[in-house]
């Protein structure tokens, strides 16, 4: 019979390349190191600091499956998803940060840009020297993106792009803009540009007032007639396909992502339940404490085991994107469940911010909506299995 390993139960660990260990323990010790002590405080003061990038670029840890000419490390998806559960141990805002920069932004311009576009923005953005942000969403479009209203109109010389673009990671701090527009010129098709800080009619003022998130800057993206050259233009894609398929990669992340803030929960929840004693016996001696961290094993366990799977078909080219819907879907669900009984588990110490639980239950309403929200991947997975659409 085999052994069995509480903090790796389906021995995970084996199932890894060397380089992919490798990653995930470098990626572990940077974010051990480096993020979880400034986390508490960057929360309650609603602080991004813009140094992380550097650093993350510094550990490789950005557009890491990006080819190494660009400055990736060429890295398999399932490193990817490793580097993202190591961040979002710490927080799920700092793997905000990583996983747009990578998912939204340098992939983007890795597999819609021309030559010219990766060589001028890919190492500086490999590096963290550039902060990226990718701009979908829009105050009255969010589920259904399809019906934004920002359009871009052909010039002589290139195009004007008008348009509001809401809840945007990274904006207020961001050198390049990845926004999806309607193009007169492509039929009113969807097209994606890359757009610059400073340039003329182009703002990006922060959303105040988030309870949730915090570490991690959002704001609008305002483009009150922003004229742009041709070379603003990602000429390799047309249509929703084109944000899709960063969405696919950046979704794939988070389902990794999640796992590692609700093992934190539950290492945070076992740990208390071993050192607190009520009716004189430690919390983690009853049936009920036991039954949730049970519950919590399992659901992470299966969790992560899902993530491999689709991480090693993506590396295959192979991963469909409802398989994506069911891993986003399913480990953002559970993985809130599991930090609202984290939560529960610390009593009153649960509300505190020195035991974090309630800072990860709290971030992870935000991750269960972003990137198509719980019932949204539902409907995606129901479409699946029977054809009929439901969205409308
Ligand atoms: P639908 O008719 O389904 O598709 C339109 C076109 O897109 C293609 N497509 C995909 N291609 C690649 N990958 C996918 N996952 C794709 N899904 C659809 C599809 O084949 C079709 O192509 P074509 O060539 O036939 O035109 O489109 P719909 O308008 O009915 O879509 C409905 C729905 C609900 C599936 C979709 O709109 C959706 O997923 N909504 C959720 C929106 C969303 O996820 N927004 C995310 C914004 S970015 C963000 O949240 C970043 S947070 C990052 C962070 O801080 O970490
Ligand atoms: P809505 O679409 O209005 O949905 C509201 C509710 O209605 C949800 O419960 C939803 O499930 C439900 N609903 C919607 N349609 C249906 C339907 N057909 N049937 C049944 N129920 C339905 N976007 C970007 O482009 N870039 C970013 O970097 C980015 N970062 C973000 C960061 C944060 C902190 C947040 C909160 C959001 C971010 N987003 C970003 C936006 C995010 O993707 C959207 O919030 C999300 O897609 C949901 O859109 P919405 O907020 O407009 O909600």
């Amino acid at each position: 019979l085999g052994r069995f390993d509480w903090e790796d139960p389906f021995r995970l660990n084996d199932q890894l390349t060397e380089e992919e260990r490798m990653l995930r323990d470098a990626a572990r010790a940077y974010a051990q190191e480096k993020l979880q002590s400034r986390v508490i405080a960057a929360y309650r003061e609603e602080k991004t600091d813009p140094a992380i990038f550097a650093e993350m670029g510094e550990m490789g840890l950005l557009g890491a499956t990006i080819p190494e000419e660009y400055g990736g490390l060429g890295s398999s998806y399932v490193a990817y998803g490793l580097i993202a559960r190591e961040v979002e141990r710490v927080d799920s805002g700092y793997r905000s940060m990583m996983s747009v920069q990578s998912s939204l932004v340098m992939y983007p311009i890795y597999a819609y840009g021309t030559e010219e576009q990766r060589k001028k923005y890919l190492p500086k953005l490999a590096a963290g020297e550039w902060i990226g942000c990718f701009g979908l969403t829009e105050p009255d479009a969010g589920s259904d993106p399809a019906g934004m209203k920002t359009t871009a109109k052909k010039t002589a010389g290139g195009y004007v792009l008008t348009g509001t673009k809401m809840w945007i990671s990274n904006a207020p701090i961001a050198d390049v803009f990845v926004v999806w527009a309607k193009s007169e010129a492509h039929g009113g098709k969807i097209k994606g540009f890359v757009l610059e800080k400073g340039t003329k009619g182009l703002s990006a003022p922060k959303v105040g007032g988030k309870l949730s998130l915090r570490a991690s800057v959002t704001g609008e993206i305002v483009l009150d007639n922003v004229e742009v050259g041709e070379d603003a233009l990602l000429p390799n894609v047309e249509g929703l396909k084109g944000p899709f398929g960063c969405l696919n990669r950046a979704r794939y992340g988070i389902a990794w992502g999640v796992m590692g803030a609700a093992e934190f929960c539950m290492h945070a929840a076992r740990g208390y339940g071993l050192d607190r004693k009520q009716f004189g016996r430690p919390l983690a001696q009853t049936q009920l404490y036991q039954l949730k961290l049970a519950n919590m094993l399992t659901e992470i366990s299966l969790g992560l085991q899902a993530c491999l799977r689709v991480g090693r078909l993506l590396d295959e080219a192979n991963a469909a994107p409802e398989m994506i819907s069911i891993i986003k879907r399913n480990n953002c669900g559970k993985a809130l469940e599991i930090a609202r009984w984290a939560r529960d588990m610390h009593g009153g110490n649960g509300i505190q911010e020195d035991f974090q639980v309630m800072r990860h239950m709290v971030n992870l309403e935000t991750v269960n909506t972003y990137e198509g929200t719980h019932d949204v991947h539902a409907l995606i997975l129901g479409r699946a299995v029977t054809g009929l659409q439901a969205f409308f």
